[in-house]
């Protein structure tokens, strides 16, 4: 990840543990923003925590704390501090003036792997959104500070008459934001007829596959459709949907999408731009929901994973529960006994991607439904989409038109009902 043979940026990671933390969350989340930083091409060189009641409000460590901490950057020869919460604009600035370095925050972190990874237009833009929206307050905290100096020089550029150099920046960034959503409202409303004429065409059995970060979901991905999608051992490699057939294919014919991975503390801003992304999981009538088993915190992960599928409103999609990375570790048996009905397996094995491609066949075939449609000599054109969407199991002409028993999909076969009723 880093730029040229440049060498990699040295960085302490430096965290409050907070009553309500347990060490085991504690030492998860350290873990987890150590992989943060490898995944930005950081060398972690050391570690810094205090506990505390609360965050010190003028510079997150105590008073103290940073004065050692200013030392231990000098003997780390330390290169920037990553801190394990996202902290307020003043905080980080005046972390920054006495440690004397550059302070990251774990959101500020997060948005720069996904500012790296995105790559479609649409996941471009939202990333952008959500770092302006990160960076207006900061700017602010910035002026502040700058003092009232900088509302005196006023008149130039395209400044108007008062308005301080600070402000200008403030409004410059709202116009931004608001170009760039004008931008992914317009792509949007071209992936909605997108989808809905693919929806038309291809039938509703889909399955999301949704997880925690590196849980091994595009790896799946790759196994189940035999396509070329991006698997990588970095956090938040995948940022765009992609969307697969089952291949070899099944009746019905089951379509796979990967999704971008969830993680702990997800900064506002990108849950919300990412739900468009997300929304591919809404869609689906099956959520495949990928754990990494052989990871000592699965179980926090898979309650993350839950909490932010419950705020996107997918709470009642069915899902099947998918413990992979077995090869690497886990207790199979007990995680079979607390997860009935779960699938355990590693994305290695071509066996255990053989029983998991069934399960998800086996729950769309027990949802298919059987109906009778007639279809008049006049809608002929329209038996190209009955046979694309369902099983089509008998035809009998019959005078206007011919009879046809279809089995697939329930809201395939409602649709197809209303048109073509007997
Ligand atoms: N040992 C082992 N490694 C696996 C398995 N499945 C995936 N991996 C590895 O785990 C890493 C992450 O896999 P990905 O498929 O990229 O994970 P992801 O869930 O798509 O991750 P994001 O896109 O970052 O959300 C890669 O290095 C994979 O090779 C498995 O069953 N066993
Ligand atoms: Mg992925």
């Amino acid at each position: 990840m880093q730029e040229g043979n440049q060498k990699p940026k040295r960085a302490l990671v430096v965290a409050v543990q907070l009553p309500r933390a347990s060490d085991v969350e504690f030492e998860a989340s350290l873990t987890e923003l150590r992989q943060l930083a490898k995944t930005l091409g950081f060398e972690v060189v050391g570690l810094f925590t205090q506990k505390r009641a609360s965050f010190d409000s003028a510079g997150y460590l105590g008073a103290g704390k940073r004065k050692e901490l200013h030392e231990q950057v000098l003997l780390d020869r330390a290169d920037l501090v990553l801190v394990d919460h996202e902290i307020s604009p003043s905080q980080s600035h005046n972390l920054e003036k006495e440690v004397g370095c550059e302070v990251m925050d774990r959101t500020m972190v997060i948005l720069e792997i996904f500012h790296r990874h995105a790559h479609s237009r649409a996941a471009r833009a939202q990333v952008e959104i959500a770092r302006l929206g990160y960076m207006a307050p900061r700017m602010r905290e910035a002026a502040k500070l700058a003092g009232p100096k900088d509302r005196a020089r006023s008149g130039t550029g395209g400044r108007s008459g008062g308005e301080s150099h600070g402000e200008l920046d403030r409004r410059k960034i709202r116009e931004r934001i608001a170009e760039l959503q004008k931008e992914l409202d317009a792509m949007d409303l071209g992936r909605n007829t997108q989808r809905a004429r693919r929806q038309e065409r291809q039938g509703l059995a889909r399955v999301a596959l949704v997880g925690y970060t590196n849980a091994g979901k595009s790896t799946l991905m790759r196994a189940l459709t035999g396509s070329e999608v991006l698997v990588a051992d970095k956090l938040f490699a995948t940022l765009d949907t992609t969307v697969r057939a089952l291949h070899p294919e099944s009746v019905p014919r089951v379509l796979v999408s990967d999704t971008v991975g969830f993680i702990k503390n997800l900064p506002h801003g990108l849950v919300a731009s990412f739900k468009s992304t997300l929304d591919e999981a809404l869609e689906a009538s099956l959520l495949a929901h990928v754990v990494d088993a052989s990871d000592p915190g699965f179980e926090r992960q898979l309650a993350v994973t839950e909490e932010v599928l419950d705020e996107i409103g997918a709470k009642d999609v069915p899902r099947l529960l998918v413990f992979n990375k077995i090869d690497r570790g886990g207790d199979e048996a007990a995680l079979r006994a607390k997860y009935p009905g779960c699938i355990v397996m590693s994305a290695r094995r071509e066996g255990d991607v053989a029983k998991l491609r069934a399960a998800i066949v086996a729950f769309f075939q027990r949802r298919l439904v059987e109906a009778e449609l007639f279809l008049p000599w006049s809608a002929q054109k329209q038996r190209g989409e009955i046979f694309a969407t369902c099983e089509v199991l008998e035809e009998r002409a019959a005078g206007e038109g011919a009879f046809l028993r279809v089995r697939g999909e329930p809201e395939t076969v409602e649709r197809l009902r209303e048109k073509f009723s007997a």
